[in-house]
């Protein structure tokens, strides 16, 4: 013990940084947990009528006894197992709290959640950092958006006449790449950018939003707020995002603010009817699972899900690059 109030304490506690080497090593004590878990150690001991010896438990993990040996250990050292010791031969039990929550069929078991943590919030986090910083993320996001309207824009602006419609707005249009193409082809329209308030303040801080006035933004979210009316609304990239009945309740919104003569033109990758590609649509499909609630769909989904919401006379085009247009009518 140091005599109390000494530099001797301050200097001994300033050396010794117990906390940070503990927070700094955290992960191997998650980890130590998910392992014993997924290689049913807790499941064997609790199968068990007595004590396992290593052997026993190596055989029965079917696991290296050296592995095994430094995993029990560990375990031992987190009061995760218990060890006896009966003429030199060392045996290994569950603690308590070990076979009520850490064994599968335990009514009160953690080993659901246990593996949920392992195989997919420990995942998540080897991301924390980008995820912190969000607004850079969602800068880099929103690039990704753009680009692809500088290659696909003009010919999905062109897949129809859009002249007849003169004012336009491009919900959930980001940055405002489309809205630009737009503007270029048809000199008449103008096109206002809905979308949420943040992204409007990033599209203003990051991107040249800067079009004769013709490119405007109106921050809302277009699931809560109401729709300004228009002749069309272009929904690019955005019902992939959402299941079915969501697209239709979006659909549906968007049909009562429309006005009569109107239309909607949905540009998304499509999907032949077979599902038999483009490979591009394929593999975007697996990504909005990813990272979405959405999927890719056929242009008879997207007939199916316009009609459902009171469009008529729905047309496709196909362009040949990655985006294809779909327009409905009101
Ligand atoms: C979305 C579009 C994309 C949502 C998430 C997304 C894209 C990438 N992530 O609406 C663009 C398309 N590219 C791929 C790989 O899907």
């Amino acid at each position: 013990m140091e005599p109390a109030g000494t530099t001797t304490t301050v200097t001994t506690a300033a050396a010794y940084p117990r906390k940070i080497l503990d927070y700094m090593e955290g992960f191997l004590v998650s980890k130590t947990l998910f392992t014993a878990c997924e290689l049913g150690v807790f499941d064997l001991l609790a199968s068990s009528q007595h004590p396992l010896s290593l052997e026993e438990v190596a055989l029965g993990i079917r696991a290296s006894q050296d592995g095994t040996e430094r995993l029990l250990a560990a375990c031992t050292g987190l009061d995760l197992l218990n060890t006896h010791t009966l003429e030199g031969q060392v045996t290994y039990s569950n603690t308590e709290q070990s076979s009520v929550y850490l064994t599968q069929s335990s009514p009160v078991s953690l080993t659901q959640s246990i593996h949920y943590s392992s195989k997919t919030i420990y995942l998540c986090w080897h991301y924390l950092t980008d995820a912190v910083r969000s607004e850079e993320e969602m800068v880099k996001f929103m690039q990704l958006m753009n680009s692809i309207w500088n290659i696909c824009g003009r010919d999905v602006v062109t897949a129809f006449n859009l002249s007849p419609f003169t004012t336009i707005y491009d919900l959930g249009g980001c940055s405002g790449a489309l809205a630009k193409q737009c503007v270029l082809a048809y000199p008449e329209c103008t096109v206002t950018i809905f979308d949420l308030p943040k992204v409007v303040k990033t599209s203003r801080e990051h991107f040249v939003t800067d079009d004769n006035q013709r490119v405007s933004f109106h921050e809302g979210d277009f699931f809560k707020d109401a729709l300004p009316d228009a002749d069309l609304y272009i929904l690019a990239r955005i019902l992939h995002d959402w299941t079915d009945a969501r697209s239709i309740e979006l659909l549906t919104k968007v049909y009562r603010a429309c006005r009569p003569g109107g239309g909607v033109l949905v540009v998304e990758a499509l999907l032949c009817e077979d599902g038999s590609g483009p490979l591009t649509a394929q593999l975007y499909s697996l990504n909005m699972l990813v990272q979405t609630e959405g999927k890719e769909r056929t242009a008879a989904e997207y007939t199916a899900l316009l009609t459902a919401a009171g469009f008529q006379n729905v047309q496709v085009e196909r362009t040949g690059k990655i985006y294809d247009a779909v327009l409905g009518r009101k």
